[in-house]
């Protein structure tokens, strides 16, 4: 099949693109949409184009893989205005996505036209650019300059209806997308044409909505380059004759093209691409999941089969006895009730998700499950004793998954009569929520009860990583790491609140200390109190003086940092000074940037020595862990892939 192709119905021209998997702009698709419009404008019997996409979906954009290297002729914004220009009017047909340079090109049609279910949208700034090809500046002319704003800057798509409602889309149809199209085309063609996007008329915003915009994008994009930039073009858009402004918004997609952090969110963006399908499970089938149970009720458990739910898996909840069972329905149904409360389920939604769910005690109930989670108390003897009762109570061949974070996963399934269906699946809390999992085999683990875990992360919309095992996997490890190089900092005299602000400056959420004072610091304490009593050399942290002199967090009023009564303003401690003295020598002052980049280096410096003991099959997959799980900043592209570019510039 040529990448396009021409076909008549009459006096319409059908232009169907075909470049798998999802139709990119590739410099050769360039060429033959420039080539089929000069070979349309000199048919003298066509009289209008329906531009159509073969296979998953419309075009999803330029393509990225090119984004490396320098621009090839055609350039994008020349093909999209040779289309514009075009003697006969084009529809575009619209199925699947229509995303940065797939919507632009449909800008350049006279009309579109899309499926119900379609959706087109403007990524480009989760890539780290803005539209290069018309994408800020023909938007406003269709839709105005509120949508196009909320387009550019956030990159989230819209489904085809909103588009119909602001105007950036003609009209949804319904039944066989071409056949609906060409009649469109030929309705159109009765009627006065309208003119092409960029001659338009354009309302302009008075100047409060752009500076207000651009306060609530610097808070929202915190660090993030390209939002801002977009904000600007529209802005051009709408104040800049058509010409300037295209000028405008191509000289900024080309300087932010070669941005690291660009750089950084398309290395993101592979990663997260080929993470669900590992190569080494090519052509491993995993076992089919309809129904799941989870032991175990608290937090990590109901998030679980909350998270089941929300994928439509029907879900046992299995709990000691009928109060905790009542417990953990209850703490499942909390979970949906937030949902609901934030907009992001509906009561009827919510209440299809608690109908699917059934709580018991009685583990019989688990006798048709294919796979189950256990997520009970961190202790080798209770979580041994649940899954010799599963080994019973299951199907041989469901699968049995743990949710340990640090226990080893081989200690867990010692006799078992069938390992190979056993395997480590560790979410990471609010598990509804947070997109990473720890994908954690024993060397029992048969490859389809591998498969079938990366299967279910597909299904659940995470991002899988597979962890070999060692203490804290790969996430908890560097986070161990990390927490260490943070107080030698301290040891140095470095400021507490000093080492925070680094990090968020860096972009974090919370530093190092705030973050513990947040989740609490007796957990990671009776680990390595337990990791003591088991005889394993654990050298005294600073938090371990500090949850000794009864310092667990904002629960206890204070840890790293004082609290005023029921305040979350972290306020730096004269305690905690005085606590810690006799381990801190001298009085170091760091710039941010100084601390940031050791920091970042400690964290890098694990995984290098994570992927050279092989926990973690790739570099990329560090990264994955550290920005889904630990709210590393995306657009800083993770610990390896910083520590490769920093490698690189030195
Ligand atoms: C842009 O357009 C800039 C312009 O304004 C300016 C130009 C001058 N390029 O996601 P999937 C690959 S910026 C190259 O699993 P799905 C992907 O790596 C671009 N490759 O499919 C994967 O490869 P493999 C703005 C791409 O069905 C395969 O396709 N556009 C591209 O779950 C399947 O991908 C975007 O940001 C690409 N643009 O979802 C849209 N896109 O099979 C990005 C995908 O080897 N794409 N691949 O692993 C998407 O959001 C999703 O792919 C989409 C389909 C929703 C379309």
């Amino acid at each position: 099949m040529p990448i396009v192709s021409i076909a008549r119905e009459g006096d319409i021209a059908v232009v169907t693109i075909d470049n798998p998997p999802v139709n990119a702009l590739s410099q050769a698709l360039r060429q033959a949409l420039l080539e089929a419009a000069e070979t349309l404008d000199a048919d003298p019997d066509v009289r209008a184009a329906v531009l159509l996409c073969a296979g998953r979906t419309f075009i999803a954009g330029a393509d990225v893989t090119e984004f490396g290297k320098p621009p090839q002729p055609p350039h994008l914004p020349d093909v999209i205005a040779r289309i514009e220009a075009a003697a006969k009017p084009w529809v575009a047909a619209i199925h699947g996505s229509a995303l940065g340079g797939g919507l632009e090109v449909a800008l350049g049609c006279r009309f579109r036209v899309a499926v119900a279910d379609a959706s087109v949208g403007l990524p480009e700034v989760t890539l780290g650019i803005v539209p290069g090809a018309g994408g800020t500046v023909r938007t406003p002319r269709l839709a105005g300059a509120v949508a196009a704003v909320e387009l550019a800057t956030t990159g989230k798509p819209v489904r085809a209806p909103k588009a119909r409602d602001i105007g950036l889309v003609d009209a949804v149809v319904g039944g066989d997308l071409r056949a609906a199209a060409i009649a469109f085309a030929r309705e159109a063609l009765g009627k006065p044409l309208p003119g092409p996007a960029s001659r338009r008329a354009v309302e302009v915003p008075d100047p409060a909505f752009w500076t207000g915009q651009e306060a609530a994008i610097a808070k929202r994009a915190r660090g993030e380059i390209a939002p801002l930039k977009a904000l600007a073009c529209v802005r051009h858009a709408v104040e800049a004759p058509f010409d300037d402004a295209m000028a405008f918004e191509r000289e900024t997609f080309l300087a932010l093209r070669g941005s690291a952090q660009a750089a950084a969110l398309r290395h993101v963006f592979f990663a997260e691409r080929a993470a669900p399908r590992p190569a080494h499970l090519a052509g491993v089938a995993p076992l089919p999941v309809r129904r799941a149970g989870v032991i175990g009720g608290g937090t990590m458990g109901a998030g679980i089969a909350a998270a089941l739910r929300d994928a439509g898996l029907p879900v046992t909840l299995i709990e000691r006895d009928e109060e905790a069972v009542a417990r953990g329905l209850a703490n499942v149904g909390a979970i949906f009730e937030g949902a609901v409360k934030r907009g992001r389920l509906t009561d009827a939604q919510a209440a299809d998700r608690m109908a699917g769910i059934s709580g018991t005690a009685d583990h019989a109930a688990l006798a048709d499950v294919d796979l189950v989670i256990e997520a009970v108390f961190e202790e080798i003897g209770v979580k041994r004793a649940v899954f010799a009762q599963l080994a019973t109570a299951c199907r041989p061949d469901a699968v049995l998954a743990t949710n340990t974070s640090y226990l080893d996963p081989r200690a867990i399934a010692v006799g078992l009569p069938n390992p190979g269906r056993f395997i480590g699946l560790h979410f990471f809390s609010p598990a509804n929520i947070m997109k990473l999992l720890e994908i954690v085999p024993v060397p029992e683990t048969a490859p389809e009860t591998l498969a079938t875990g990366f299967a279910l992360a597909r299904s659940l919309g995470k991002v899988p990583v597979q962890a070999g095992i060692c203490e804290g996997f790969i996430g908890n490890r560097i986070l161990k790491r990390y927490r260490a190089g943070a107080e030698a900092l301290v040891r140095r005299g470095v400021a507490i609140a000093a080492i925070d602000a680094a990090m968020r400056d860096f972009g974090f959420a919370m530093g190092p200390f705030e973050a513990q004072d947040l989740g609490g610091l007796d957990i990671a304490f009776l680990q390595r109190e337990g990791a003591r009593a088991a005889g394993r050399d654990t050298p005294e942290t600073l938090g371990d003086i500090l949850v000794r002199a009864g310092r667990k967090g904002q629960k206890t009023g204070g840890g790293w940092y004082d609290y005023a009564p029921g305040e979350r303003k972290p306020l730096p401690s004269v305690t905690v000074a005085e606590l810690i003295a006799p381990a801190v020598a001298g009085g170091e002052t760091l710039p941010r940037a100084a601390i940031a980049d050791y920091l970042v280096a400690e964290m890098a410096a694990e995984g290098a020595a994570i992927l050279a003991e092989g926990i973690a099959r790739r570099p990329e997959d560090i990264d994955l862990v550290e920005i889904h799980g630990y709210g590393f900043p995306r657009w800083r592209g993770g610990p390896m892939h910083l520590r490769g570019a920093v490698g690189t510039q030195r």
